[in-house]
């Protein structure tokens, strides 16, 4: 690839040096094992990173708890499924429609994403046990609402004190007769970041819900999109394309879902996955389970949209099919490509930082690609090895105890639903032709070589990072926003995207050229001074210093 041999101006090995400086001895060795200069993909031994591990105490992360990654990221965007989270009010209140993701409640208008349902657990809960508390807010919830299901979610506390919420939820399963109730064990400690919450969610989705409904939906080209979490409508514009395409999208994980969908996502016949981090075991057992195999996309940016339709179209092999996608990109391409070269005269060369979660450090480096720009340093909070160096490494991974307090369940075929959508030949026949099935690169092989690409960055190394290299953009989350602002850089949040989007597809890609062009080339940052800047500094060391 011409692009991993690009180098970059600063030098990468000074600036590792000067975020680890103010470290302890011993806190500097650890986290430098996660800061990593890139190299070139052709590298024969490409650099290994530390990834999802432990972060060091008293070093302010960016990462959130299990809870939030079952809770808000999986389950959260599921509007016919009532959502009770088990704890005090205030896990249940800051995972309240705080994440962007969309719904059309469509003409039932069944929607709980708007409430927050909860236990409000207190004292004398914790002390002599919250499961009867649990039992009638179920009962209560299934009284006013009559939902197909109800999801239960534990918080730290629940694990502590040894609430059994699962034989509450089996009780009440029983109990009710018409309403899927199931509990996740998903309390904040119980891995190093929300990755874990993700697992625990999928597994039981995957557990209780997949399959249930025997009816094929209508459709020729039947997908399920995985790992799409309709942020800003990212999955609206996902979905209009692929209805314009000819191509049935099942059932998304789990942005704009419905529990419908996922009872019928073993009828489609291929999954695609857009976050390889949140979700890339359903699609493995999906494959093994019903004979669906798995491809890779990407619907951020028009060009990988492009290319991810045509992948999609490939797969079918339908002449028909791979017309239609065709006339689709023609349509819709010119439009993108004339914005694209307007802002272009403007964004060409700046330069980006891009740290989210476990997957958009990816999927954006397309989209500011297609700007002309440069990602100088990028990173996940909680990606594992293989979201950067590729799936290869995935039977090299450090099983530690950490990752073995997550449950892996054990699939097998089944024996009346599976069947295999393709031969072995057929399949061979693809990957002869340059196809690939379950795989993915990894962040860095989209970076520049001499890029600087850290794992978990913290408050601490994101204002360092900034003030060496002053990026015309730093893309993170809210947490981030203003420390960096303050900087006097444009912040843009690529978790919620502010307020703005859908970015994915070839509508999106329009919105964010022209909204990264209005960041990128607002002067108003350069006006900005912080006080201190512009009075006496009072300064300060510690006594070790
Ligand atoms: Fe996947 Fe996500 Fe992400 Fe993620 Fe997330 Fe998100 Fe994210 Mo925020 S599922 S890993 S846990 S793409 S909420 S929609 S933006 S950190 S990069």
């Amino acid at each position: 690839m011409a692009k991993t041999s690009k180098a970059v101006r600063f030098d990468p090995a000074d600036i590792k040096e000067e975020l680890l400086k103010k470290y302890p001895p011993k806190v500097a060795r650890k986290r430098a094992k996660q800061i990593m200069i890139n190299e070139a993909q052709e590298s024969e031994t490409p650099p290994e990173i530390v990834a999802n591990v432990r972060t060091i105490p008293g070093i302010i992360t960016m990462r959130g708890c299990t809870y939030a990654g079952c809770k808000g990221v999986i389950m959260g965007p599921t509007r016919d499924i009532l959502n009770i989270t088990h704890g005090p009010i205030g896990c249940g209140f800051y995972s309240w429609l705080t994440r962007r993701n969309q719904t059309d409640a469509g003409e039932t208008g069944e929607n709980y994403m708007t409430y927050c349902f909860s236990t409000d657990m207190q004292d004398q809960d914790i002390i002599f046990g919250g499961e009867k508390k649990l039992t009638a807010a179920i009962q209560e919830a299934y009284d006013l609402f009559h939902p197909k299901g109800i999801c239960i979610f534990a918080t730290c506390p629940v694990g502590l004190i040894g609430d059994d919420i699962h034989a509450v939820a089996r009780k009440m399963k029983e109990k009710l007769g018409d309403c899927n109730v199931f509990a996740f064990s998903c309390e904040g400690y119980k891995g190093v970041s929300q990755s874990a919450g993700h697992h625990i969610a999928n597994n039981q989705v995957f557990t209780h819900l997949v399959g249930e409904n025997q009816t094929p939906p209508e459709g020729e080209y039947k997908i399920n999109l995985l790992g799409e979490y309709n942020i800003g409508g990212d999955g609206f514009e996902i979905d209009r394309v692929l209805r314009k395409c000819g191509i049935t999208n099942i059932a998304t994980f789990s942005g704009n879902s419905t529990y419908a969908q996922f009872a019928s996502a073993q009828h489609a016949d291929l999954s695609a996955v857009m976050c390889h981090r949140s979700i890339n075991y359903v699609a493995d057992m999906l494959e093994t389970k019903y004979g669906i195999p798995w491809i890779k996309v990407n619907f951020i940016g028009a060009e990988a949209t492009a290319k991810s339709l045509r992948k999609i179209g490939q797969y079918f092999g339908d002449k028909a099919l791979l017309d239609r996608i065709e006339a689709v990109i023609a349509e819709e391409m010119p439009e993108v490509l004339a914005v694209a070269a307007d802002v272009k005269t403007r964004t060409q060369g700046k330069t980006a930082m891009l740290f989210v979660g476990g997957s958009r450090a990816h999927h954006y480096n397309e989209l500011f690609q297609e700007m002309g720009m440069k990602t100088l340093s990028a990173g996940y909070e909680f990606g594992h090895r293989d979201d950067y160096e590729g799936r290869e490494v995935i039977p090299h991974l450090t099983v530690d105890a950490d990752s073995r307090n997550i449950e892996e369940i054990e699939v097998e075929p089944d024996e009346k639903l599976f069947r295999a959508r393709k031969t072995p030949e057929e399949i061979k026949a693809l990957e002869d032709a340059g196809y690939t099935f379950k795989h993915y690169d990894g962040l860095n092989a989209d970076m520049d070589k001499g890029s600087i690409i850290i794992d978990d960055l913290n408050q601490y190394e994101a204002e360092k990072l900034v003030e060496l290299l002053k990026p015309d953009i730093f893309c993170a989350g809210i947490k981030e926003k203003f420390s960096i602002q303050k900087l006097g850089v444009p912040m843009k949040q690529l978790h919620s995207y502010d307020s703005g989007g859908p970015y994915a597809g070839f509508k999106g890609a329009i919105n964010f050229y022209k909204e990264i062009d209005r960041l990128v080339n607002s002067r108003v940052w350069s006006y900005l001074k912080a006080p201190w800047q512009e009075n006496p500094e009072l300064t300060a060391t510690f006594v070790w210093e």
